[in-house]
């Protein structure tokens, strides 16, 4: 049995967890807060990790990786070599060049905390020139965002775009992502029975943590 370490409030947790819903592979959850997880099986003490019979897998991409390349009637990845790395290009504009940037305000947007007037305008410059360059190649009608069929790059976007537009939008007074269809395209994909039980544990995993931020 796979175990998906971490917690449901984060985003790089429930892209992993839609991709083990999506392919109807059997896991189970186990509850890991940051700074409660296994050095062993996380080195760096980021969620999530999946434990396998094998050992542990620390990274969603390497996780997700493993995952498509289980046995499964679902594929989330194209079979055409081409498209595959289409795909995979999508996900590393959504993982690198917008989530990991707009993550440089998550202390503000969401913690309480305060970035600075210059981390606050070079993350939103970077932004904006991603944002630009990723909407070149985002397909968001297609109906996925890299075309016809539900694939990797859609168990990104669908956790990271919220927290984009949310963080920007409070941090630096404007969401980066106004101009793309980003709201149709996620109501679109919230009508996927997978896409609603992450949204309802990430709710009650948020009310948690940050009860746990509270009273530390
Ligand atoms: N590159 C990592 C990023 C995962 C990540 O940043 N997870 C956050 C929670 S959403 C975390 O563990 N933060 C704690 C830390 O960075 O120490 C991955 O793709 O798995």
């Amino acid at each position: 049995m796979l175990s998906l370490c971490g917690f449901s409030a984060s985003n790089y947790y429930n892209k992993v967890k839609l991709a083990l819903m999506e392919k109807n592979l059997p896991f189970e959850e186990e509850l890991a807060w940051i700074g409660e997880t296994n050095t062993d099986e996380s080195p760096l003490g980021k969620v999530p990790y999946l434990r396998t019979a094998h050992g542990a897998i620390s990274e969603s991409d390497a996780i997700i990786e493993y995952v498509e390349a289980l046995p499964s009637e679902v594929r989330l990845l194209p079979a055409d070599p081409f498209a595959a790395a289409k795909v995979r290009e999508l996900c590393v504009y959504l993982n690198l060049h917008l989530e990991l940037v707009a993550r440089n305000l998550y202390p503000q947007a969401f913690f309480g905390g305060k970035v600075s007037d210059a981390a606050r305008d070079k993350a939103l410059a970077q932004l904006e020139k991603n944002v630009a360059a990723f909407a070149r190649i985002a397909r968001f009608d297609a109906p996925f965002i890299a075309g016809d069929s539900f694939t990797l790059a859609d168990c990104s976007a669908i956790v990271h775009l919220p927290l984009v537009s949310a963080a920007t939008k409070s941090v630096c007074g404007k969401d980066v992502l106004a101009e793309l269809p980003v709201r149709d395209y996620l109501a679109r994909m919230g009508e996927r029975p997978t896409v609603q039980k992450v949204n309802a544990d990430r709710k009650a995993s948020t009310v948690a943590m940050m009860a746990r931020y509270q009273t530390k």
